[in-house]
């Protein structure tokens, strides 16, 4: 609850009373605040600002001179963290490993699922300055969507990534003797199943594959057939019954074989993700600069617009 001043009442020398501070709360940034007549306010940017309660208005002739009550409101901050690249994938799939392998953070990692138990960020540098942050999530499992496992209510933290780094051990994937065991293509169609239910626009997002642990795979059969089925969507979706079957695919930027605990790959897997992002930053400058332009052109249209009619009345 968050309660603004209220007005001060009018005196002998001030008829109209000063109007109550509004209350204004820091916060960090990637707040999302929800009014409770269902309004949300974004503040991402550093200086983004919202008033939480306004102040009372102050002594009148309206309010017999008193000063009123400053606003109360409940409202309800939501933090979503802001990161460029969001890591997901299943647990044990070796997203941490990936973070650490990029990064000087120093996740937890076990060869337990579940081990990330909360959202952590590691930046990306490069040798030019240029920082990329990077989230890491705990493990999304087979119907997270219906509330298994607690990965899902952290996507929220992805949710404004500009890029989805799906990690995928190239092994199958068993979370428990209870739990059917899950071809890593299979695996990764009921990912993408799990992130379409959730909804935000998850599959339409940049996305790259890291096929990790290929270091288990010294043939390299294994991983060249994932990357087949992969390159192959939607036909090779007839290798797999009708329960796999994702209503929407993502379509990737990239698909890489890595080996995050041997540091395999993940020297190049940065410099691309990179590259991508700056592709995709270049594309949405190019649109932005295309929709001013556009706008320029209306306003110069309306200006000849004017100027035509103000001739007619000059000469009329
Ligand atoms: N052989 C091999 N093992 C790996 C590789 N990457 C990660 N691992 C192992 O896989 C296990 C899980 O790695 P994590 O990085 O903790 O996996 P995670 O995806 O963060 O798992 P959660 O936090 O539970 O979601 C650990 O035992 C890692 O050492 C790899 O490239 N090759
Ligand atoms: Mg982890």
């Amino acid at each position: 609850m968050c309660k603004a001043e209220r007005g001060e009442n009018s005196d002998k020398f001030h008829l109209l009373g000063d109007r109550g501070a509004d209350l204004h709360l820091e916060v960090p940034l990637g707040i999302v605040v929800h009014t409770p007549d269902g309004k949300t306010v974004d503040l991402n940017r550093d200086g983004d600002a919202c008033i939480a309660a306004q102040g009372g208005t102050g002594g009148n002739d309206k309010t017999n001179f008193l000063g009123l009550k400053g606003e109360r409101n409940l409202i309800a901050l939501e933090l979503k963290l802001l990161a460029d690249v969001g890591l997901v994938g299943y647990p044990n799939a070796g997203k941490s490993t990936f973070l650490k392998a990029i990064s000087r953070t120093t996740p937890k990692i076990t060869a337990y699922p579940f081990t990330t138990l909360s959202p952590q960020i590691g930046m990306m540098e490069y040798t030019d300055g240029r920082m990329i942050s990077v989230a890491d999530l705990p493990g999304l499992i087979e119907g997270a969507s219906q509330n298994f496992g607690m990965g899902f209510k952290f996507l929220r933290h992805v949710e404004r990534t500009k890029l989805l780094l799906y990690v995928l051990d190239i092994n199958p994937f068993q979370l428990s003797f209870k739990h059917p065991e899950r071809s890593a293509f299979q695996a990764l169609l009921l990912l993408f199943q799990e992130l379409d239910e959730y909804g935000h626009g998850m599959l339409e997002k940049p996305s790259v594959l890291a096929l990790n642990k290929i270091d288990t795979d010294p043939s390299g059969k294994l991983t060249d057939k994932l990357i087949d089925l992969v390159k192959n969507l939607p036909d090779s979706l007839e290798e797999v019954d009708e329960e796999f079957h994702p209503k929407n695919l993502p379509k990737f930027d990239g698909v890489f074989r890595m080996s995050a605990m041997k540091r395999e790959n993940t020297q190049l897997l940065k410099d691309r993700i990179r590259e991508i992002m700056d592709e995709y930053a270049e594309k949405r400058r190019a649109e932005e600069l295309e929709k001013t332009n556009a706008l320029l052109q209306l306003k110069d249209a309306d200006v000849l617009r004017v100027n035509e009619e103000q001739l007619k009345t000059t000469f009329v």
